[in-house]
């Protein structure tokens, strides 16, 4: 494989479908194009950039496979920066796939999976970052998360990450050039001020890793777990929630015995609505497996929904072993006469009243969840960024690195060793946006410090 070829691939789905559109990029796209596509009768003029034409696709043996148009981008031009051709026919199973003959016959070769969003940021058309935002926005399930996906795509976390590089960057470079070139009588900037850069670069990391967690639940949704002794009503309130009948229900003890999932869009926020077996005494079997499962479940929650049935006395209840901050405890079977232990504990925890059958108290429920699970959704709207998991290794290994250097720094350890965690710093930042090039800083020093006259 190599840059030099001619890729081409399906852009639209699979299947049958009123359109297909397919996607050639490489330098000469547009002569393994022209052997395919013919201007349609009477249009025979130059091809010109950006102009929609009107072709018919032909096989090898100069067979009229389809009819189509198509639009041709001159490099630099262009979504991976290379010469495209786009081709939109007719979206037939059998037409596509011998256009797609046609094509390779011409010259071009299928494309592997990203190879199109591959070379268009090894052309510098993109960072890393932007092009996860269109990863990001294709599989987008709720608007927050689809808004967020497009400002990723724009840039908003390039943006910030080159802003912590380029303090990277500077840092290093000075630190490094007062070390390596101590006759050009470089300011060492090794006291307080030192100090204040390296400690300012570690705050602007570490609050781009506080965004980890919300890119998280915009990507693969915030964890709810409905939990709580069987029958209580679990998957009751899982259907409600949910407003289709997902999950069985039947006061027969025991019924769900592995978790259920489903996604809800919780007021923009995707939520993954998980409903559990019923916690109780079992010590074998598959019963003991679904507790198990609800149990790993509750660990891995965001947030926990411990629902209770109301008529049963607060004592006799068996509660979730989850910790308290993340529970919001739900009193089920309010059409029933509930029991007076239930109002005691009702004001301790501010626990939401609900009926599945009457639906009392399910929109209150909702309203509540909202504000729990969306803490200050207003300001994930000012502030576009949400780094992901990618994101927040790199990050997280670059605020190691840069804690060592600290510490170093003010134990007095040898310079080569601060350089040395500067370097590892400058490298994890550079890794988020896929920038990692060691000939800048030495670009940095030469050109910052003018040294070697
Ligand atoms: N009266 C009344 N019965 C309910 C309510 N919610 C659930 N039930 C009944 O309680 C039983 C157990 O419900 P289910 O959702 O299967 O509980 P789970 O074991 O916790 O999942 C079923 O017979 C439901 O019809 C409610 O709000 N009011
Ligand atoms: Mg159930």
């Amino acid at each position: 494989m190599t840059e030099e070829d001619v890729i081409v691939a399906v852009a639209t789905p699979p299947g049958v479908g009123a359109l297909a559109l397919i996607r050639l990029s490489g330098p000469g796209a547009r002569d393994v194009a022209g052997r395919v596509l013919k201007p349609a009768a009477g249009k025979s003029a130059p091809w010109k950039a950006r102009f929609v034409r009107r072709v018919v696709a032909v096989d090898a043996a100069g067979a009229e496979i389809d009819d189509g148009i198509a639009v041709c981008y001159d490099a630099p031009r262009s979504f991976t920066g290379e010469d495209v051709v786009e081709f939109t026919g007719h979206g037939g199973v059998l037409v596509v796939q011998r256009v797609m003959e046609a094509f390779e016959a011409a010259g071009a070769r299928a494309a592997g999976p990203g190879e199109f969003s591959q070379r268009a940021f090894l052309n510098g058309r993109m960072d890393l970052t932007e092009a996860e935002g269109i990863m990001d926005l294709i599989q987008a399930r709720t608007d927050l998360a689809l808004r967020a996906a497009r400002r990723q795509m724009h840039g908003a976390l390039r943006e910030e990450v080159e802003a912590l590089r380029a303090a990277a960057v500077k840092l290093t470079a000075h630190y490094e050039a007062w070390l390596d070139f101590p006759e050009e009588g470089i300011d060492p900037d090794t006291g307080r001020a030192m100090r204040a850069r390296m400690i300012e670069l570690a705050v602007g990391i570490a609050s781009l890793l506080e965004t980890a967690a919300r890119g998280r639940i915009l990507r693969d949704g915030l964890r709810l777990v409905i939990a709580g002794a069987p029958n209580a009503g679990k998957s009751s309130i899982l259907n409600c929630l949910l407003g289709f009948e997902r999950a069985i229900v039947s006061p027969e003890e025991g019924t769900t015995r592995d978790t259920v999932e489903e996604m809800l869009n919780l007021g923009g926020v995707p939520v993954r609505l998980i409903d559990t077996a019923g916690l109780r005494q079992a010590d074998q079997g598959i019963e003991r497996m679904g507790i198990e499962r609800t149990q790993a479940a509750m660990t891995d929650a965001d947030l926990v929904l411990e629902v209770v049935d109301g008529t049963r006395p607060p004592q006799s209840v068996r509660r979730v072993d989850a910790e308290p901050e993340k529970c919001l405890l739900v009193i089920n079977k309010a059409d029933l006469p509930s029991h007076p232990g239930w109002d005691e504990a009702e004001a301790d925890c501010e626990a939401c009243r609900v009926s599945c059958v009457t639906r009392h108290g399910l929109d209150a429920l909702v309203a509540r969840l909202r504000d729990t699970v969306v803490p200050g959704l207003s300001s994930w709207e000012d502030n576009p960024v949400a780094i992901n998991s990618r994101h927040q290794r790199e990050l997280e290994r670059a605020a190691t690195a840069l804690r060592a250097a600290i510490d170093l720094f003010d134990g007095g350890g040898e310079p080569e060793l601060v350089a040395e965690e500067l370097r590892e710093t400058l490298d994890a930042i550079g890794t988020v946006g896929g920038r990692v090039d060691a000939e800048e800083i030495l670009g940095a020093i030469f050109g910052t410090f003018c040294i070697g006259k």
